[in-house]
């Protein structure tokens, strides 16, 4: 074990001690992790979620705000000074304003805290006073747990891996062709390295854009403060025998080490050790729509997202984690609002076959775990057509592109989700039967009566899954 992983250690557990005492005797936090694959639907999550917690008539099956037990609630500075704040207001005032607009994308972790005041329930809670829970709120990219499975390997070893996968996709040639007559064991050159990371990053990127999720190392693909910087400045090279000292080969190796200790390490030290509830946002109807590959290619990225919350997955984080674990998880298929009700329960069925392999063994490791469709920020409004005699379940809302009014058939989910994730496996390019259609639809106007927060659908069964217990 190095130096560091032993001091950070040692603080883990101070901090443990004292997250406990404190925990104990004054108010309770709950950290509630946020993620999922890019534009899953965080940030609308986290700030309809909020939202609808300051103004609380929209939260029936929340059982303390039914009993009426949740007497006040606000935003408070959050405690971690060097995370920036979720910025709540402005994600606010896109969703809700007078020309309502979905939040820009979000590209590093975030945080904010909301505190409840909440009357124990109980034979002596009217003798008690209000206690204050305070929820931190942690909005973090699912790329970034990606990497975990990287500290694992050596350079040689993820090298290897890599250039074998470019070699199967067309997004490769481009990296593989750069790198096919460049000698590692050479001096280094900066501006040789710079271009190989640079070829390299475009690949990750055009990878991305064309639906594969297995994408690391996640941080290149957003850089934030780090880009340009030495650790974002490597890329997977050919074997090498032996590489001399200040060749090429060593340098890129040096990096990629740097990438684990002082990118993937602290993330998980600072931000993943610390969390009691998971909240796991997929976009399964937006996979759906893009056809089996990005199916199949997203139930895989689920399974090594989620491999990060077994016990006994990696030594390092058994270290960090000190058998603490996350206790709840929720697997929530969002935008739901694009199919009518009538489906809900199959596109709950679909997302819990694409998190099956991931979810038995988080519940073999102790944490609860619970699935459901939701919509953060109902877009909106259902139809039944007659169509030839038929009729059809519609959605209605403004469209996107056009902000013309639309009703729409977006096709019928099957009933066994096996239907649809059986192909994906298979390797199949297209959906045999049917073809998913969804639209793109605008946040609506809308009037906010005073106590209601925007509408949603089952945000509040999401809240009581991943709160209730502790209010
Ligand atoms: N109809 C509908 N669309 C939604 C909903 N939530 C998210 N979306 C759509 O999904 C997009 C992405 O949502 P975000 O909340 O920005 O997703 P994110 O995961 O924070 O994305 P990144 O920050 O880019 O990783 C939005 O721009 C909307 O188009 C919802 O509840 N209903
Ligand atoms: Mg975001």
């Amino acid at each position: 074990m190095i130096i560091t992983d032993l001091a950070n250690e040692v603080s883990r557990r101070v901090e443990a001690v004292g997250d406990g005492l404190s925990e104990a005797l004054f108010e309770p936090v709950i950290r509630i992790g946020v993620t999922g694959l890019a534009r899953s639907g965080k940030t609308v999550f986290i700030t309809s979620l909020v939202a609808n917690l300051l103004d609380r008539g929209r939260m029936p099956q929340v059982a303390a705000i039914t009993e009426g037990r949740v007497v006040a609630a606000y935003l408070q500075p959050q405690p971690d000074v060097t995370v920036p704040r979720f910025d709540y207001e402005n994600h606010r005032a896109a969703l809700l304003g007078p020309s309502p607009h979905w939040p820009e994308s979000t590209r590093a972790v975030s945080e904010l805290r909301l505190s409840l005041k909440v009357q124990p329930a109980g034979l002596l809670a009217g003798l008690q006073r209000p206690r204050t829970v305070h929820l931190d709120i942690v909005d973090y990219p699912g790329e970034w747990l990606l990497d975990l499975g990287l500290l694992d390997k050596t350079y040689a070893q993820w090298s290897q891996e890599v250039l074998e996968r470019l070699a199967k996709r067309e997004q490769g040639s481009a990296y593989l062709q750069g790198v096919a007559d460049v000698d590692a064991s050479v001096t280094l050159d900066e501006p040789l390295a710079q271009r190989l990371a640079k070829s390299f990053t475009q690949y990750l990127n055009d990878a991305r854009d064309a639906g594969f999720y297995d994408c690391t190392p996640g941080r290149f693909l957003l850089p934030g403060d780090l880009a340009g910087s030495p650790v974002l400045t490597f890329a997977p090279l050919p074997p090498l025998e032996k590489a001399p000292r200040r060749s090429l080969a060593r340098e890129m190796e040096r990096r990629f080490e740097a990438y684990k200790a002082q990118v993937i390490k602290p993330f998980f030290r600072d931000h993943f050790a610390r969390i009691d509830r998971q909240v796991v946002l997929v976009d399964a109807l937006g996979a759906i729509h893009r056809g089996p590959q990005a199916v199949d290619d997203m139930r895989s990225a689920m399974a090594e997202i989620l491999s990060a919350f077994r016990p006994g997955r990696n030594a390092f984080l058994n270290r960090l984690l000190l058998g603490k674990r996350v206790e709840r998880i929720l697997f929530a298929a969002t935008k739901a609002d694009h199919i009518h009700h009538r489906q809900h329960a199959r596109l709950t069925n679909i997302m819990e076959a694409l998190t099956r392999e991931a979810q038995d063994r988080a519940k073999f490791a102790g944490a609860k775990t619970h699935s459901l469709a939701i919509a953060s920020l109902r877009a909106t409004v259902e139809e039944t057509m007659d169509h030839k005699g038929r009729s059809l379940d519609c959605v209605r809302g403004t469209l996107l592109d056009s902000g013309k009014q639309a009703a729409f058939y977006p096709g019928e989910l099957p009933n066994d989700p096996m239907q649809l994730l059986t192909p994906a496996q298979r390797g199949a390019d297209t959906w045999l039967d049917d073809s998913y259609q969804f639209m793109s639809f605008a946040p609506s106007t809308l009037t906010m009566k005073p106590g209601f927060g925007p509408p949603h659908i089952r945000l509040d069964r999401a809240a009581q899954f991943l709160i209730g217990d502790r209010l």
